[in-house]
């Protein structure tokens, strides 16, 4: 008798798999930078506040992942996967961290306000959101010249009540500037939860008040996150103008590494611990056939030893020399 069973079909990726594992990939590696990082404030390498990314994987790679290497970024505190996704080495982060000459800042910053222009990646301000004015700045810059180059903004849920964001948004969808902007719901902005931050229902729906797009998307999903980016770029990229892409997830760690968070509920924290974006997507790989167990850990493997060889690289480098504090402070 004919066998008339038939095996599952394997679920079909938003992506192509070359695609898919390079965001895996980079998920991956934002994870173990920031776990060695975090070993490393504590250990006293790192100067100033260490802010962490921890359940923000998916987002920023989702995001950067649908932008072109010529695309505008301007990120914030909880994207370094963007940084990498464009190239940004680890030991340049750690480099900044730690004030050295190396790092993409000459040593000027001791945290994150790290940028490479040459990557297209606008350094994060410390006043948030002023990514949103530069990035729409950016985007109008692109239409003025006729190109079709496009500028990713994020910002968290707390920023979303600051008058910048409201500008910003105004002008981009008047002005129907090729800009996305994308709010990190992370349940939290430092100690003050969503409940105080805002009355609406969710931040997408904020993009009626400017006549825009806006969709929300679960923040631990780094396909969702990147289909919803792909519209919404293919929307600016063909003159339409703005969208907002609101991705929810949860802040894992404190608002820095000096915070220790007491004032979220334990609870929530455990049911949120049960959705790390990294373990959920590589378990999606693995049942699409895309990645083995022993691929999986092989990238883990690889990403923990690139932190590491990052770590020696940054402690190694010079610090700044003081002679040079004036440079690139005033003009010729
Ligand atoms: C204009 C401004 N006000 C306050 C701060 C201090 N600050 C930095 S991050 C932050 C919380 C931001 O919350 P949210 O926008 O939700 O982003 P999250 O940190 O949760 O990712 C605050 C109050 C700042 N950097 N800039």
């Amino acid at each position: 008798m004919a066998n008339t069973r038939t095996r599952p079909a394997k679920p079909k990726l938003a992506v192509d798999d070359d695609l898919a594992v390079r965001i895996f990939e980079t998920m991956v590696l934002m994870r173990a930078v920031e776990d060695r990082m975090v070993a490393m404030y504590k250990g006293g390498d790192l100067l100033g506040s260490l802010y962490t990314g921890h359940w923000h994987e998916a987002i920023a790679v989702g995001t950067a992942s649908a932008l072109r290497p010529d695309d505008y970024l301007a990120p914030l505190h909880r994207d370094l996967g963007a940084h990498l996704w464009r190239g940004m080495e680890p030991w340049q982060v750690m480099a900044s961290f730690m004030g050295k000459a190396t790092s993409p800042t000459g040593g000027r910053d001791g945290t994150l306000h790290y940028g490479r222009l040459d990557l297209g990646i606008y350094n994060p301000p410390s006043h948030i959101p002023a990514n949103f004015p530069v990035a729409t700045g950016m985007a109008f810059a692109a239409k003025y010249r006729g190109e079709d180059r496009v500028a990713l903004a994020y910002c968290g849920d707390g920023s979303t009540s600051r008058a910048d964001f409201h500008e910003s948004l105004t002008i981009a969808s008047v002005q129907k500037l090729p800009c996305i902007f994308v709010i990190e719901n992370n349940q939290f902005a430092y100690s003050t939860p969503l409940s105080l931050t805002s009355a609406s229902v969710d931040f997408a729906t904020k993009a009626v008040a400017y006549g825009i797009p806006g969709v929300r998307v679960d923040g631990t999903d780094p396909l969702a996150v990147h289909t919803a980016t792909a519209t919404a770029v293919a929307r600016a990229r063909a003159g339409e103008g703005p969208s907002i892409v609101e991705a929810v997830t949860m802040r894992m760690h404190g608002h820095a590494e000096h915070d220790p968070a007491d004032y979220v509920p334990r609870e929530m924290l455990a049911d949120w611990s049960e959705r790390d974006p990294v373990a959920l997507y590589e378990k999606t790989l693995i049942s699409a056939g895309v990645l083995d167990a022993d691929a999986a850990e092989g990238i883990r493997q690889a990403a923990r030893l690139q932190a590491i060889e990052a770590r020696k690289k940054a402690l190694a480098d010079p610090m700044p020399d003081p002679a040079g504090i004036e440079d690139g402070v005033y003009a010729d």
